[in-house]
């Protein structure tokens, strides 16, 4: 749908304005200290990972709106996908939820992800609702639950979706358990986080030794009363318990209102145990809206953690896997995205504007508002020319949203798969 000659079409006529404001960026006092080559190079770098359950129009308990051409089969997600990757160049990996996208045709899906340039990272569990012909209910917990029958079914589940991520050579096991009570007295605590641990030691067991499994996080919802797993240090403990390979998820939606995210990213970096992380934005709970849309200055501050610890060679270098991981009930989904990955590219593009040196000056003579100050100069700086030159050496568009638009994307995909498709997910 993008070939390169379409791209540098739809590039043509925004090229010299672009020109001009990268020029401005390159040319200011303040920023004479920084890298820029190099931190167009980090945000080239930069990709965050598309799941699949979130390329059709979510909806809540009440209701969703469709909004047609929406992507019925593993193949047309992956081909949505590529259309993502072809406009910013920073969505080449998809997440995979099992059972809603269990993949067929193995060849055919390789050559497909190939032809897009795309990989699988990681496949996604769910023992939170129960199949058709599924032999025990997850009704009250599937890890924890107080029957080893069902606790069995859920662990032989994750080892099953483990099965197909090798297939199509993810590394990545994502696991987030909907377990809990909705009443006091329901579950006995320590004995429920125990089964969880000896359940998720089980699926540990069963995977390759190269694959990570990332245990995820939630306070309330579906359970109100309380969770198996509420929160990070819950989540560290289990991962600690089960093996090196064991590490947390951060999804920016799972916490209370007014957590200090940054500074849990912050203990999980120091412990070598922050795996991964599921973007979306947040204005009350698990709302799932576009990331950075409501909070930008958190998502600042969050990446200004990652890329301190980075650079701190005291911090354990492990890899963290980035997804977006939100639900798109009034946009459509592939504009939403594209937004969403450009909030990401500003956020971390406003990190690695940091002087880090001067703010650890500061910080260590307890200037205040000098270390304020340094991290307001890097947040309110505006990175859109350095974020558009890095989709521009990369093969993409200037501004993917623009291009999208104008190519008409989603008329194209509404004549080809109808107003009333319907894809699985949230
Ligand atoms: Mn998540």
């Amino acid at each position: 749908m993008f070939s390169d000659q379409r791209l540098a079409d739809l590039n043509q006529p925004l090229l010299a304005e672009h020109q001009l404001q990268f020029q401005h960026l390159a040319d200011s006092p303040r920023l004479r200290q920084v890298d820029l080559p190099g931190v167009v190079q980090k945000l080239m770098d930069f990709q965050v990972a598309i799941p699949s359950w979130a390329l059709g129009t979510g909806g809540t308990r009440f209701g969703r709106f469709a909004l047609g051409g929406e992507p019925s089969t593993l193949e047309q997600k992956i081909s949505d996908v590529g259309i993502l990757q072809a406009l910013n160049r920073s969505s080449n990996s998809i997440s995979l939820h099992i059972p809603w996208d269990i993949p067929q045709d193995i060849p055919g899906l390789q050559q497909l992800l190939k032809e897009q340039g795309l990989v699988i990272d990681s496949v996604n569990s769910n023992t939170f609702q129960d199949q058709k012909d599924q032999p025990h209910s997850y009704k009250f917990g599937s890890l924890s639950h107080t029957d080893k029958a069902v606790r069995e079914q859920a662990i032989q589940h994750n080892i099953d979706c483990v099965g197909y991520g090798r297939q199509l050579d993810a590394k990545t096991l994502t696991v987030w358990l909907a377990d809990g009570s909705n009443f006091p007295g329901q579950q006995h605590l320590r004995r429920a986080f125990l089964r969880t641990q000896e359940s998720l030691a089980a699926i540990y067991e069963a995977m390759p030794s190269d694959w990570t499994m990332l245990v995820e996080y939630k306070p309330y919802e579906p359970n109100f009363y309380s969770m198996v797993i509420p929160d990070w240090g819950t989540s560290l403990a289990l991962c600690q318990a089960i093996g090196q390979n064991a590490q947390v998820l951060v999804d920016l939606g799972h916490h209370l209102p007014n957590t200090n995210i940054e500074q849990i990213v912050a203990r999980l970096r120091q412990f070598g145990r922050l795996g991964g992380f599921h973007f979306n934005g947040s204005m009350y709970g698990d709302d799932d809206l576009t990331t950075g849309s409501i909070k930008p200055f958190q998502l600042f501050l969050i990446f200004n953690e990652l890329v301190d610890s980075a650079v701190d060679q005291s911090v354990p270098a492990e890899a963290v896997a980035y997804m977006i991981d939100a639900s798109h009930n009034v946009k459509d989904p592939l504009e939403d995205l594209l937004q969403s990955v450009e909030n990401i590219l500003s956020a971390y593009a406003k990190a690695l504007l940091v002087d880090r040196e001067t703010l650890n000056e500061a910080q260590e003579a307890n200037d205040v508002v000098r270390a304020e100050e340094i991290l307001r100069d890097a947040f309110l700086t505006d990175v859109r020319p350095l974020v558009a030159e890095a989709y521009r050496q990369s093969g993409g568009a200037l501004n993917p949203i623009a291009a999208y638009r104008a190519a008409g994307v989603r008329e194209q995909l509404i004549r080809q798969r109808g107003k009333h498709s319907v894809s699985t997910g949230l």
